[in-house]
């Protein structure tokens, strides 16, 4: 189970995907004219503590692009004690994949880690680089109970790498995602409603102290991004995460600029990045009735050299 679906399995962790000229659409509510790919992250579907209640509550958000990612945490498919909770969720996927259009493609998350073998996505001549985030911390989530777990875990699946393989991003989202499958859910998957709750509030609340781990990582989170980029691919020049749940952007003291997809859960509130070829835009996301919808425009950037 550990190991289901080989997410380290190598060749093919990254995928880059071409901005054909397309023709116009008619979208004019829309800051992107031409064609976009959206990227989501964080939904967190089946987790009580997620806003959405069903991958249907999307649908708007789905008409427009010509593509859509989902950059990880899209469920949990992580060992639980209660199985066919993430099976059902795994069958939610597979039909939202069967809709077809617009294409979709997941990302790995910690909580999703084989869900594919996609591990970060270059857009826009590799300007910006997409992936969860997680992978920019050695012990994978800073603010977890599990992050002492996390940070052996990881270091356990470096050390199985060939050398040459450890010093490339490849060799590191490869080990990032094993570890992450080894770490089994807490209340994720839990049905019992009060039994949630309990489990909720001793994962997350508890130790009162975690809230300033939550601020570490939120404060360390660009520059380690902006590491791994020079490390690893020094023309990226945005980063899109999502994993710390904190929606918006961020300047790392070297000028990658880092955007935040936020998360369906709290506390930030969720939001889109759209791609197209010459802008990269942050959108708020709003819940009206049972659906999620656009919100206002958070942060608009130029892609240079589009
Ligand atoms: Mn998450």
């Amino acid at each position: 189970m550990a190991h289901a679906g080989a997410p380290g399995r190598r060749g093919s962790s990254f995928a880059s995907l071409k901005f054909a000229p397309a023709p116009r659409r008619d979208l004019p509510r829309l800051p992107v004219p031409s064609a976009f790919v959206r990227i989501f992250s964080d939904l967190h579907h089946g987790d009580r503590a997620s806003r959405l209640p069903s991958l249907a509550a999307i649908a708007p958000l789905l008409d427009g692009p010509e593509r859509i990612l989902f950059n990880g945490d899209t469920i949990d498919t992580r060992p639980s004690r209660h199985p066919s909770h993430g099976a059902a969720l795994r069958a939610d996927v597979d039909a939202f994949l069967r809709r077809g259009s617009p294409p979709v493609a997941f990302l790995t998350g910690n909580h999703d880690p084989d869900i594919s073998l996609t591990h970060a996505v270059e857009l826009a001549g590799g300007a910006v680089f997409v992936t969860h985030g997680d992978a920019i911390f050695d012990d994978i989530v800073p603010w977890s109970q599990d992050a002492p777990l996390g940070r052996r875990l990881l270091a356990e699946e470096l050390a199985h790498e060939p050398p040459a393989a450890r010093a490339t991003l490849e060799g590191r989202f490869a080990a990032v995602r094993r570890a992450a499958a080894r770490i089994p859910q807490r209340h994720q998957s839990e049905p019992h409603g009060l039994k949630y709750t309990l489990g909720f509030l001793a994962d997350t609340v508890w130790p009162p102290l975690r809230v300033l781990s939550v601020l570490r990582a939120w404060r360390e989170a660009p520059g380690r991004a902006e590491a791994l980029m020079r490390l690893h691919r020094p023309r990226a020049r945005f980063f899109v995460m999502g994993h710390t749940h904190r929606r918006g952007v961020a300047r790392a003291p070297g000028g990658l600029i880092v955007v935040n997809t936020g998360a369906f859960c709290p506390p930030t509130g969720p939001g889109v990045v759209d791609v197209s070829a010459d802008r990269l835009v942050l959108r708020a996301v709003e819940r009206r009735g049972g659906e999620f919808r656009l919100g206002g425009v958070l942060a608009d950037f130029a892609l240079a050299g589009a």
